[in-house]
């Protein structure tokens, strides 16, 4: 694996043709709007391209997905380019459908996607930011359907501009996208505000059963097989439970375990220093600083009180 610079990734995309960009399962803001907004600049570039999700979009995202962009099935003999994907695990069960990508774009810290070429900034809140920079190095302007497809990933991976490492060039680039007209309140709106009658019932189910440890630094939202069985709600509804804990006054790191088929998921979030990512690739798992996951064997009751063990003496 080679990892290249934007002026090595501009050639590499104006080189070939025929790609597939690939975003990761259970999707979000970020890596649909920047697949969307790649396979944009790409066709503005002359070239046949198209977006597979190995997961259905759920309606939420369905407006930063452009149109006509996403194909339902893995079309033959492409050039892939992963976008957003930092393990082969975030393929979810697509892992054996891709082999090597051609190209990798990501912003975690630690990419472990089989590819030939990876262009990688760590430091970026959000992908978009990265294919936004493409946009400027192939000398495309970004256009209005792009434009809410890359202000889409930027706040959703930056919680609408509120986590810590939201950079001055993440705002310069949120003011360079609002000028282009797009309605970034209805934007937010869809990604912060809206709630879903399923996520409702998870949300009772989730405040009801807060629990505090280690003098109240560590919060755990818990949700039974038959809560979530009960809710009717999908995987990708679960981002606002995950940051309900982490809220409350004092709480450093905070955790929603919730049944993923005869295991256990853990999304951790933290606040101001613990490192959840490094965590959770101790666990087997992996993500970014302050929002990360794994899996284990076990209920979600099981899944919690080793969890608080593996805590012991680390907050
Ligand atoms: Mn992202």
């Amino acid at each position: 694996m080679l990892r290249i610079d934007y002026e090595s990734a501009s050639q590499f995309l104006l080189e070939k043709d025929n790609f597939l960009v690939v975003c990761h399962a259970c999707p979000d803001g970020d890596t649909i709007g920047s697949s969307a907004a790649l396979v944009m600049l790409l066709r503005k570039k002359g070239k046949t391209a198209w977006a597979y999700c190995p997961d259905p979009i759920p309606e939420k995202l369905v407006p930063f997905a452009g149109n006509g962009i996403f194909t339902k099935d893995i079309p033959q003999d492409t050039v892939k380019i992963s976008v957003d994907v930092a393990t082969p695990a975030m393929l979810g069960d697509k892992q054996e459908a891709f082999g090597v990508f051609d190209l990798s774009i990501d912003h975690h810290k630690i990419n472990s996607i089989p590819c030939e070429r990876l262009l990688i900034r760590d430091n970026f809140i959000s992908n978009a930011e990265i294919i936004a920079d493409l946009y400027d190095e192939l000398s495309v302007g970004i256009d209005k359907d792009a434009a809410v497809c890359l202000y889409a990933g930027i706040s959703s991976d930056s919680g609408g501009f509120r986590y810590s490492n939201t950079r001055p060039q993440t705002m310069r680039l949120a003011a360079r996208l609002m000028e282009t007209g797009i309605d970034f309140a209805a934007i937010n709106r869809q990604l912060f505000d809206k709630m879903t009658p399923p996520v409702l019932a998870l949300m009772k189910a989730a405040y009801g059963s807060v629990e505090l440890y280690y003098g109240g630094k560590l919060a755990i939202v818990t949700i039974s097989k038959e809560e979530y069985e009960q809710s009717g709600a999908l995987d990708t509804d679960l981002d606002e439970i995950k940051s309900i804990p982490r809220r409350i006054d004092g709480v450093e790191v905070s955790a929603m375990i919730r049944p993923k088929g005869d295991k256990a998921q853990i999304s951790l979030r933290s606040n101001e220093y613990f490192d959840v990512a490094a965590f959770c690739r101790e666990m087997g798992g992996g993500g970014h600083t302050r929002a990360a996951a794994f899996r284990t064997e076990g209920t979600p009751e099981q899944a919690k009180a080793m969890l608080i063990k593996a805590l012991e003496g680390r907050l």
